[in-house]
């Protein structure tokens, strides 16, 4: 029944288990990646979350093939903002806010087009879609739930912005006990020096709340559990 396989990871192997393990997608969203969403209303090169599409379009299939739970998830709001903090809305003095109107729809409002997944990353049938008023995926959210349901351990943690939502979500889950591996090709940063330090962060002191390894290792691990759960 073991069916499992080790990841030469950083900062040392971590094994992963065949139907313990899910791929966890953060907020890989129009509004954070595309020009006139929310991330350029903040003032950020949205150009720098693109270069993670491919490789995580890659991994996604990969996790699909294998079997594996795939979890995606989306930053936004209720229309009428009621679960939208004021610490939260008011913050910084950007040119367009949270519930604005934006290029693609009230921006970080459920519902509109610029708060939905893009394209190339779309959910399918079968996903898991869990929607999240913060930055971390298990603050009032059922993520906690889906887990427990489908006994899973470990999570591959994935999206964008490493900084941010992948490091509160991974930092959330590290307390509730699971295994994270931060793919580090599949999650992305505003800015190229918090890629850098927030991959440090994670794997420093023997691996603090996470491993970190990228597609080139992780991929071929997840086919390895593909043969060897046919
Ligand atoms: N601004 C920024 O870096 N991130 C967010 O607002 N949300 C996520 O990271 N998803």
């Amino acid at each position: 029944m073991s069916r499992t396989v080790s990841i030469p990871a950083e900062p040392g192997p971590l094994t992963l288990e065949a139907g313990k393990t899910a791929l966890v997608v953060i907020d890989m969203q129009r509004d954070f990646l595309l020009p006139g969403g929310f991330g350029e209303s903040l003032g950020n090169d949205v150009d720098q979350l693109l270069k993670v599409v491919p490789p995580l379009a890659a991994l996604i299939a990969a996790a699909r093939a294998a079997g594996m739970l795939v979890i995606h998830t989306r930053e936004g709001h209720e229309p009428d903002l009621s679960d939208c903090p004021p610490a939260k809305l008011n913050r910084g003095a950007p040119s367009k806010r949270i519930g604005d109107p934006g290029r693609y729809g009230r921006i970080l409002i459920r519902g509109e087009y610029g708060h939905d997944i893009v394209d190339e990353l779309a959910p399918i049938d079968g996903e898991v879609v869990i929607d999240k008023p913060g930055k971390g995926a298990f603050y009032a959210t059922p993520l906690q739930d889906v887990l427990d349901e489908h006994g899973i351990t470990s999570l591959l943690v994935t999206g964008v912005t490493t900084e941010v939502c992948v490091h509160t979500t991974t930092r959330e889950a590290n307390d509730r006990g699971y295994e994270c591996l931060v793919v580090s090709d599949c999650v992305g940063s505003y800015f190229p020096e918090f890629q850098r330090v927030g991959l440090e962060m994670i794997k420093a002191q023997g691996g603090i709340f996470g491993w970190v390894a990228d597609t080139s290792v992780v991929i071929p691990a997840l086919q390895q559990l593909t043969v060897t759960a046919a």
